[in-house]
């Protein structure tokens, strides 16, 4: 081991120990089955080698021996019977039957290996594409298959890119970082660090960390600070769990949230109460974004969002005469379409309040992985590069971001302009019952692909409609892995502790496969030897990591007056103008409006009135469930037996006015598609809204297409959302649309 300034964890026991007839590992649990962020976990194994349970480790900083519902019930998903378990392949005219037949891996590679580089030759590697879905573990890997190969074509199908992509474009926009909420966890020694201050305000934006634990944030992390005295504000339209233990609770209507912003800083500039020191040494265009947001006036807000503008005005004094806050924004600011302006409004408030990089407020961790935003990136000729479908038309592509316009890519596939797409790998997405919007369009045009490959732990909709060959993948018991970055930056590794089936992990196949298709970039004897490299900056080896993980890089507050934000080492900000800037340079130069602004939601009941008659609901996507991640989980019985059909929450007056009851099965529908849920009635929004699950398909229905691919035509929400990413190319509104419902009529 090298001294590179980590801190490590001194653990009382090996990393593999007995107990009670039992093998424990110690490790992390990242994905699969679905998750963001990597808790650390004590894996039980038998005598026969099969895994028994997983139980959170108490000496992990992270989690703190603490587990959500899905890992305590992981056994159920390992040894579930319905596990692909070796690869299969069937004829490309057989898609959407269950017609799939047993081949050897060396066949399935071969396979695949012949037919890549068949297109590679006749159509050049450009026309092979990557995909992925969430980030659950696989940016590192599919970056360099698919570099390595030579296509520029890094994919992830959800319309507008509008997960997570959106708020970290517009921060490194504007800001030339990404920031995270300082709730210690950079820190070895968490709330007990003489360094680290409690944040006196969190404000919850469109998040639910409780339940999501997204990005890279544990959700207790939350509540651990309000024990400890910190105050909240919520901005949600549904009154969660967490919207009843705050302060000040903003019940917005969906996709206003960048009106609502703007109105908070009209009121903290008003009224006199940002940090001026803060402003004048490190913000660029103050004075603009003044003038912008003072034609957002607290009542002009109120009417936009239907929050009251005292409480708006509240709420906004509260976050600026916080020593320090924590801006905890989610999902729901990037699935707005223009999600890029509202994303530079709500950074603004915390930017021109000075909650940067200090304690308890918004820091940029150091980075561990040398690799950050995709690995072999040298293996892609720039010729090549310029190829990614998108980058012509929105040039915000450009700036560092390596994947390519979604809405782009299927115009592509459909119309072979501007050059073919012939194949797709499919890895960690199943894109036609979760990310993908217009689902009949998607499949027809999906299907115009030559050649799909699918790696998953189960068969999914999207497998069954259209893969020609499918891979058996790993759950995370199953293979040793590493996990570097993202969120709190920390260099793990995830111990392998049985085997099911033919099983190979993501980063075996990558490896295996990359070798066979471009040697030079994979010259590594086996996964364990690249997580090495991987791992260089912790100044361990993998087999080292085991012992002594997880690994925390040297920490430090006010990095930007002591030139660690910027390559060149000057104080400031990795922009152009050094400073944070409120009014985006980079924006102007890729033709956008440089200043934040509002627009309303389309469809809805400003924008299309009309439309609103006759769908006079405002719908809303996708809030987080407990027990599943997305697609993921409908098969294991105890976690959907907690939630066990879709559901689309009616406030009681709607109910009544609708005539339909909880647990009733209604239709919501709008003027693009419907889909089948069962009524929750509760009063968490208000009247007037409707929230539905997303994801949804039935593991135990019809598998063929002709007979319903799982049930996923009736049930799949994103039937009534459109590939429409805003100005930018960036956000869309699966957050903010309208609809009617109405029973289901018996044998529908
Ligand atoms: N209407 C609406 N739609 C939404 C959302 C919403 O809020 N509303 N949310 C959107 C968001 S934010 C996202 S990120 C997307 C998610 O979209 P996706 O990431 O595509 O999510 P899933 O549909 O769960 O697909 C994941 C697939 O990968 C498999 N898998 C899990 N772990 C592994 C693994 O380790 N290796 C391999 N090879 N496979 C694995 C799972 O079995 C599953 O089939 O959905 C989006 N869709
Ligand atoms: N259990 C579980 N955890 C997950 C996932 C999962 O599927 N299941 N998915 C993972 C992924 S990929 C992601 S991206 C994250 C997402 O996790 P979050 O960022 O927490 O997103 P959501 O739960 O979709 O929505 C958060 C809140 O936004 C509210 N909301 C809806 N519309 C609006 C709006 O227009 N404005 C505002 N301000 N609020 C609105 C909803 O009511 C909800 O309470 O979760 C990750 N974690
Ligand atoms: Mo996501």
């Amino acid at each position: 081991m090298e001294d590179k300034g980590y801190t490590f964890i001194k653990h009382e026991k090996p990393f593999r120990y007995e107990e009670d007839g039992l093998t424990v590992t110690r490790g992390t649990a990242w994905s699969g089955p679905g998750c963001h962020i990597g808790c650390g976990v004590l894996l039980y194994t038998d005598q026969d080698g099969r895994f028994v349970k997983a139980e959170g480790d108490p000496e992990n900083p992270f989690n703190q021996g603490r587990l959500c519902v899905r890992c305590l019930a992981v056994e159920e998903a390992v040894n579930h019977e319905d596990r692909l378990k070796y690869p299969m392949r069937r004829a490309k005219e057989d898609r959407g039957k269950d017609k799939f037949e047993r081949i050897t891996w060396d066949e399935a590679f071969e396979y695949i290996v012949e037919k890549f580089n068949g297109y590679k030759e006749e159509f050049g590697p450009e026309s092979v594409t990557f995909w992925q879905g969430t980030g659950r573990d696989v940016p590192t890997w599919i970056t360099r298959l698919t570099w390595s190969f030579g296509s520029p074509n890094w994919v992830y199908a959800v319309s507008g890119s509008s997960c997570y992509i959106p708020r970290v474009a517009a921060c490194f926009a504007t800001t030339g970082a990404f920031w995270l909420g300082d709730y210690s966890q950079v820190l070895p020694g968490r709330y007990d660090d003489p360094q680290w201050e409690l944040p006196e305000t969190i404000v919850v934006w469109g998040n639910n960390p409780i339940i999501s634990n997204a990005d890279g944030m544990f959700g207790h992390w939350v509540t651990d600070c309000m024990k400890r005295g910190s105050k909240l504000i919520t901005v949600d339209p549904r009154r969660t769990w967490i919207a009843n233990k705050s302060a000040h609770f903003l019940q917005l209507r969906p996709g206003t949230d960048a009106a609502l912003a703007m109105a908070m800083l009209d009121t903290i500039i008003t009224e006199d109460i940002y940090d001026h020191d803060f402003v004048d040494r490190w913000c660029y265009g103050f004075e603009e974004l003044a003038a912008r947001v003072s034609e957002y006036p607290a009542e002009r807000a109120a009417e936009i969002t239907g929050i009251p503008a005292e409480k708006i005005r509240c709420a906004a004094r509260a976050l600026a005469n916080s020593k320090n806050a924590i801006m905890q924004w989610g999902l729901a600011i990037d699935m707005t379409k223009e999600a890029l302006p509202a994303t530079h409004a709500i950074s603004a408030l915390f930017e021109i309040t000075g909650n940067v990089e200090k304690p308890g407020a918004m820091i940029v961790p150091t980075s561990i992985q040398y690799s950050a935003g995709g690995w072999g990136r040298e293996f892609l000729s720039e010729e090549v590069a310029q190829k990614r479908i998108g980058l012509q038309k929105y040039p915000l592509l450009q700036s560092g971001f390596q994947l390519v316009s979604p809405d782009e890519l299927f115009k592509t596939i459909d119309t072979g302009d501007p050059y073919p797409i012939k194949a797709a790998w499919l890895q960690q997405t199943n894109f036609i019952a979760c990310p993908s919007p217009d689902l009949h369009h998607t499949l027809k045009v999906a299907r115009k692909l030559d050649f799909i490959v699918a790696i998953d732990l189960f068969m999914t909709p999207t497998i069954m409609a259209l893969a020609d060959v499918v891979l058996p993948c790993s759950s995370f018991v199953e293979r040793d892995g590493i996990r570097i970055g993202d969120g709190a930056q920390r260099g793990e590794v995830i111990n392998k502790v049985t085997q099911i089936g033919e099983c190979k992990s993501d980063m075996e196949v990558n490896l295996e496969l990359g070798r066979r298709l471009n040697p030079e970039a994979w010259p590594w004897a086996d996964v364990q030897e690249m997580y090495t490299e991987l791992l260089q900056n912790t100044g361990c080896s993998f087999e080292e990591l085991q012992e002594v993980g997880p690994a925390y890089p040297p920490f430090e507050y006010h990095r930007h007056e002591k030139g660690l934000l910027r390559p060149d080492g000057q104080p400031g900000f990795n922009t152009p103008t050094g400073r944070i800037e409120l009014w985006s340079i980079f924006y102007d130069q890729c033709g956008l409006d440089p200043l934040p602004y509002f627009e309303e939601p389309v469809p809805g009941p400003v924008s299309t009135p009309d439309l609103f008659e006759e769908y006079p609901l405002i719908l809303t996507t996708g809030a987080r469930r407990w027990s599943y991640f997305h697609s993921e989980h409908r098969q294991v019985k105890h976690l959907r037996a907690m939630h066990p059909n879709p559901t689309v929450e009616v406030h009681t007056l709607d109910c009544k006015k609708y005539g339909v009851h909880d647990g009733d099965w209604v239709w919501v529908e709008n003027q693009r598609g419907r889909c089948k849920c069962q009524v929750k009635e509760n009063n968490i929004s208000k009247p007037g809204l409707c929230s539905t699950d997303h994801g949804w398909w039935y593991p135990e229905a019809p598998a063929e297409e002709a007979d319903g691919l799982f049930g996923l035509f009736d049930t799949a929400v994103n039937q009534l959302f459109p590939w429409e990413p805003g100005r930018s190319g960036f956000g869309t509104n699966y957050k903010s649309s309208i609809c009617k419902i109405y029973l289901v009529k018996e044998g529908e």
